[in-house]
């Protein structure tokens, strides 16, 4: 699905963003809440007003998983697994939300990558955090 060019595209873009991973983690999530507001809910135990300790702690966590994942994106669904589980027995979050979580990813990075976002860019980080949403909701079946 991804090309081989796109993969390597998208090593180069996601090393690039870990090294402001709090601050797009934070920006992603604050976009979140503010454009769909129900999914403040699962944050109810955690301050996640804008520039709190917690949002740019979880904005980072989240953001490094991504990394993680980008380094091979063909073990995407290995690698993604304890999260996938994670997310679905523990913390029992609407897989609807990966989608819109990685819409809010997707147009901060936009946002920030400014001229560096070409369509290329655009599309290889399109069907990446596509295909990380639904591996994300896979132990959901
Ligand atoms: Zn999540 C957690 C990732 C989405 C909610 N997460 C988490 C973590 C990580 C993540 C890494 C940590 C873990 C540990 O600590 O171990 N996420 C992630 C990713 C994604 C996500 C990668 C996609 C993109 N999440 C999500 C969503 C939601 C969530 C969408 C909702 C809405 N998470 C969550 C919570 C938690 C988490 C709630 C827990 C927090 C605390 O701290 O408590």
């Amino acid at each position: 699905m991804l090309s081989k060019f796109e993969k390597e595209l998208l090593v180069t873009i996601w090393e690039k963003v870990a090294e402001d991973a709090e601050e797009i983690g934070a920006e992603s999530l604050l976009r979140m809440f503010s454009c769909f507001p129900k999914t403040k809910t699962y944050f109810a135990h955690l301050d996640i007003s804008p520039q709190s300790e917690h949002l740019r702690s979880h904005g980072k966590k989240i953001i490094m998983a991504i990394v993680e994942g980008s380094k091979n994106i063909s073990a995407l669904t290995t690698t993604m697994a304890p999260l996938s589980a994670l997310h679905a027995y523990q913390l029992k979050i609407h897989p609807t939300n990966f989608k819109l979580l990685c819409h809010c990813i997707l147009v901060t990075l936009a946002c920030r990558m400014a001229d560096e976002f070409t369509p290329v860019a655009h599309a290889a980080l399109d069907k990446f955090l596509s295909a990380l949403a639904a591996v994300l909701s896979e132990k959901y079946r």
